[in-house]
C-alpha cells in the first residue's frame, strides 16, 4: 500500500486529493496546524478514528515553520509521495504579512526537501509542489505555458518563485523526483470564504436569501482561467506518476472576468442582472427575478455589488491564461468540468446553506454571513 503525506490536508485541494488518494488504496497521512478550535472541516466526512486498528487516514499536528516538526513526521511516515499543498494561499493578505508568507511558502518548502535529503529518502520520497499560475503575474506571453518567463507581482507569488525554483534545483542537484505543478485557480464550494468565487457564490446566496442586501468587490475586470479543483487534484497525482519527473501547466485555455462570474452566479441564483457605472462607481442591479423560489427576498432594481477599493491590491494581476498543451499530451489531460458547471455547483452549495441560517434567523438564532 503507497502511503503519502500532504500538507495543507485542511485546505480546499488536500480534502479532495485524500479522498482521491484513499480511493486509489493510499494509506494517507496529512499535517494540520494546531487551532484554538476544530479546523478540519473539510476532511471531517473522511476523518478516522485513531483508536481504531487500520486507520487509513491519519493527522499529525505540525506546521511549514519547523523544521524538528516536519522532519519527524517525515521520518516516521516514510512517505513515497510527499504533496506539498500547505501554505498561505491568499494574495492579498501576502501584503500583509509578506514575511509569514516568504516563510511558509517559500522557506516551508526548503524544509520538506531538506527533510526528505536529511533523511535519505531523495531516491524513495517523490515530491509535488504546488505551484501557481501567480508565478506569471504581469505576462509576458499570452497563453501562459511552462516556457513562459516569471514575472511575480506580490510577496504570495515571489515566495512561490523561490518554492518552485527550490524544487526544480533539488530534483537537479540530487536527482529527487521532485515536480511543479503550476496551476491556475481552481475552485470548489469549498473554495475558502475570501476568495473572489466563493465570496461572489456566497455573498449573492445570502443576498437572495434576505441575509445581507449587498456585497463589495475589488476589480471586477480581472480575467481568469477557472476550473473546478476535483480536477486539479487528479493531475497532481498523475504528475508523481510518470517516469521522470517534469513540471506542467494545468489549466482549461479559457478565462473569464470577475463581472462575468457575478452575472453567472446570479443567473445560479435566479437572478438576472445589469452592470452600470464605472470603476469604484460600478454597481450591479437586479433586472429580473427569473426565479423567486430561489430568491425570495430579491426585487427589480436592487444594488446588489458595489465596488469598494479597499479590495484593490498594491500590485495586480489582471489576467491569466493557461495553455494546458504539454499535460494534454503527456498526461492525457481532459478537462471535465466547465466553469459554469462549477459555478452551478458552488451556487447549490451556498443557497443550501443560505436558506438554513435564513430559517434559523426567523427563529431568532444569530447567524455568521460575515464577507470579508
Ligand atoms: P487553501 O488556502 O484552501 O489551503 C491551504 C492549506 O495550507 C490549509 O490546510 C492551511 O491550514 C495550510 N497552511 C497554511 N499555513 C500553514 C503553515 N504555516 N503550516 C502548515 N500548513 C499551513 O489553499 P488551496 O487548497 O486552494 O491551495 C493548495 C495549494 O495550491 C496552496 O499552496 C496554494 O498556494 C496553491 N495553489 C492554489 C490554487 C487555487 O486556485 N486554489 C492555484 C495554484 C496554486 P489551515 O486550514 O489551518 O489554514
Ligand atoms: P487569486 O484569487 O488572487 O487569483 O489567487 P482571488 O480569488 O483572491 O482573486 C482573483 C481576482 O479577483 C479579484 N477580486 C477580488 N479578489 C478577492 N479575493 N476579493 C474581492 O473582493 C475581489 N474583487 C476582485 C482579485 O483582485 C484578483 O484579480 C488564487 C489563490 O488560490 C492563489 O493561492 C493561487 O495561487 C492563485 O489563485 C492561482
Amino acid at each position: 500500500m503507497p502511503t503519502a503525506l500532504i500538507t495543507g490536508v485542511t485546505g480546499q485541494d488536500g480534502s479532495y486529493l485524500a479522498e482521491l488518494l484513499l480511493e486509489k488504496g493510499y494509506e494517507v497521512h496529512g499535517i494540520k496546524r494546531r487551532a484554538s478550535s476544530f479546523n478540519a472541516e473539510r476532511v471531517d466526512h473522511i476523518y478516522q478514528s485513531p483508536h481504531v486498528d487500520g486507520a487509513k487516514f491519519k493527522l499529525h499536528y505540525g506546521d511549514l515553520t519547523d523544521s524538528s516538526n516536519l522532519t519527524r513526521i517525515i521520518n516516521a511516515v516514510q512517505p513515497d509521495e510527499v504533496y506539498n499543498l500547505g501554505a498561505q494561499s491568499h494574495v492579498a493578505v501576502s501584503f500583509e504579512s509578506p514575511e509569514y508568507t516568504a516563510d511558509v511558502d517559500g522557506l516551508g518548502t526548503l524544509r520538506l526537501l531538506e527533510a526528505i535529503r536529511f533523511l535519505g529518502l531523495e531516491k524513495k520520497t517523490r515530491f509535488y509542489q504546488a505551484s501557481t499560475s501567480e508565478l506569471f503575474g504581469l505576462v509576458q506571453e499570452i497563453p501562459q505555458r511552462e516556457t513562459t518567463p516569471f514575472y511575480p507581482r506580490s510577496p504570495y507569488a515571489a515566495a512561490k518563485m523561490y518554492a518552485y525554483w527550490i524544487t526544480v534545483n533539488y530534483r537537479e542537484s540530487y536527482g529527487m523526483y521532485a515536480c511543479n505543478g503550476i496551476l491556475f485557480n481552481h475552485e470548489s464550494p469549498r473554495r475558502g470564504e475570501t476568495f473572489v468565487t466563493r465570496k461572489i457564490t456566497r455573498g449573492i446566496a445570502n443576498i437572495a436569501q434576505g441575509l445581507e442586501p449587498c456585497l463589495f468587490l475589488g476589480n471586477m475586470d480581472a480575467l481568469r482561467d477557472w476550473e473546478h479543483a476535483k480536477d486539479y487534484v487528479r493531475m497532481q497525482w498523475m504528475m508523481l506518476q510518470q517516469e521522470t519527473a517534469e513540471d506542467f501547466v494545468i489549466a482549461t485555455g479559457k478565462q473569464i472576468s470577475v463581472r462575468e462570474f457575478v452575472r453567472l452566479s446570479a443567473r445560479e441564483a435566479g437572478l438576472e442582472v445589469e452592470f452600470s457605472g464605472q470603476g469604484v462607481e460600478e454597481i450591479v442591479t437586479v433586472s429580473k427575478v427569473i426565479d423567486p423560489h430561489k430568491a425570495p427576498a430579491a426585487s427589480v432594481g436592487d444594488v446588489i455589488v458595489r465596488v469598494d477599493p479597499r479590495y484593490f491590491r498594491p500590485a495586480e494581476v489582471e489576467t491569466l491564461l493557461g495553455d494546458p498543451t504539454k499535460a494534454k499530451e503527456k498526461l492525457g489531460w481532459q478537462c471535465e468540468i466547465t466553469v459554469e458547471e462549477m459555478c452551478a455547483e458552488m451556487v447549490a452549495n451556498d443557497l443550501d446553506i443560505a436558506r438554513k441560517h435564513a430559517l434559523l434567523k426567523r427563529h431568532g438564532h444569530a447567524v455568521n454571513v460575515a464577507i470579508e
